[in-house]
């Protein structure tokens, strides 16, 4: 029955019952390739999850990387444990609303970007069948959010300096470097020297060392808003002895996978940032817990990337409406990635560097059915067993 749903306000909180899960892999080429201290992707493998709620149709995508240079997950981790732990076990289900998903979840253990592509999908079901937007239901207090870009790893520091200048054209609010032992200091130094008063930060991806610590010291004089994750991707002792010897905030990206992680790092002064992924984190409910926690404890925190195709940057740009999203994210126009999105209108940046949020019921994008049919390269669909 979906009528009883319908119309804002007439919502009464019944179950919602989980009718099928549909998983694909879609395969979308980059329009350049980027290059992180792990390594370079141009050809990504992206899963996205379908669910079929009291007949509403909500959208998640996975943001596991094709390996696991980034964190433990990859695109086929999260096909595994989809299809062979979370599906089965969730259709046919009833839940009163997204946020019970991760009680559902108690027994498996990580796979957090597995989690949260279905998390996410059931939140943007409930937002539709509510008649709400997805941020609105989220508690998001914001229309229109900061953006900042990310930046790979460049040839030599004049192309990095051609690229900070046309990404500033565009309005974008702050630029964050990559970084590698290598290609750190020249490269930040002559984007700094270019552009004197930008809000400017670096992101190692956990490519150095406590003992590089006089080694990043130096990059202290290029007044960075932040240094992101430096250190071991599971290293969060590290991280508190480097921030007791810099100045400039050390932001934690891997090391925080939940907001007990958050508490840890913010107790330990591990960190005077948090980058928060929908992703690694395990969905919009621990997302929104971890940024109340942090915002209680006077910690920023911004929304991170994982280069997102449309229905993973819309889940991003709902997030960032929520109070404690102090900085700009990592969230930007769809054409920065794509030639053509999965999802329209497409992301669009204003000249001011900021995204307008959507107001219509659920992501507030459509998803075409059409382009996604086109790049799948292989599904399956789970739906209750018929007793008969
Ligand atoms: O560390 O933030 C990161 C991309 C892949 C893996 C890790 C990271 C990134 C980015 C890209 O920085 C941000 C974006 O999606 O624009
Ligand atoms: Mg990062």
């Amino acid at each position: 029955m979906v009528s009883r749903h319908t119309g804002k306000g007439s919502y009464a909180p019944e179950l919602m019952k989980i009718e099928s899960i549909e998983l694909r892999e879609i395969q979308l080429r980059l329009k350049s390739p980027f290059e992180t201290s792990f390594g370079t992707v141009q050809n990504r493998r992206i899963l996205l999850v379908e669910v079929i709620a009291d007949g509403v149709s909500g959208w998640g995508e996975v943001t596991a990387g094709e390996t696991p240079a980034y964190n433990a997950e990859t695109t086929d981790t999260a096909w595994h444990v989809i299809s062979d732990f979370m599906a089965p076990c969730l259709v046919g289900r009833s839940v009163a609303k997204a946020s019970d998903f991760p009680g559902l979840m108690t027994q498996i253990r990580g796979h957090e970007m597995a989690k949260s592509a279905i998390e996410n999908a059931l939140w943007d079901a409930e937002a539709q069948l509510k008649g709400v937007p997805l941020h609105k239901l989220l508690g998001g207090t914001m229309e229109e959010i900061a953006c900042g870009v990310s930046l790979g790893i460049r040839e030599n520091p004049e192309s990095l300096v051609r690229k900070v200048e046309e990404e500033l054209g565009s309005g974008y609010q702050r630029i964050k470097l990559k970084i590698k032992p290598g290609k750190d200091y020249e490269f930040v130094r002559a984007v700094r020297k270019a552009f004197p008063a930008i809000r400017l930060s670096v992101d190692a991806n956990s490519a150095y060392r406590l003992e590089d610590a006089d080694h990043l010291k130096r990059l202290e004089e290029f007044s960075l808003l932040m240094m992101e994750q430096p250190l071991n991707w599971d290293d969060i002792h590290a991280h508190a002895k480097l921030q007791s010897q810099l100045q400039t905030a050390i932001c934690l990206d891997e090391c925080i996978h939940n907001t007990r992680h958050a508490v840890a790092a913010i107790e330990l002064k591990a960190c005077r940032i948090i980058n928060i992924k929908l992703g690694r984190v395990g969905g919009h409910t621990e997302a929104r817990e971890m940024q109340q926690a942090c915002r209680e404890r006077g910690i920023p925190v911004w929304c991170g990337g994982m280069l997102e195709a449309g229905i993973g940057r819309a889940h991003n740009i709902a997030m960032s409406t929520l109070a404690g999203f102090r900085l700009p994210g990592d969230v930007s126009a769809s054409r920065r990635y794509w030639d053509e999105d999965i999802i329209e209108p497409a992301v669009e940046v204003t000249p001011q560097g900021t995204i307008r949020v959507p107001q219509s019921p659920g992501l507030g994008f459509a998803v075409k059915r059409d382009l996604i049919d086109r790049v799948t390269v292989r599904r399956n669909r789970w739906s209750p067993q018929v007793d008969l």
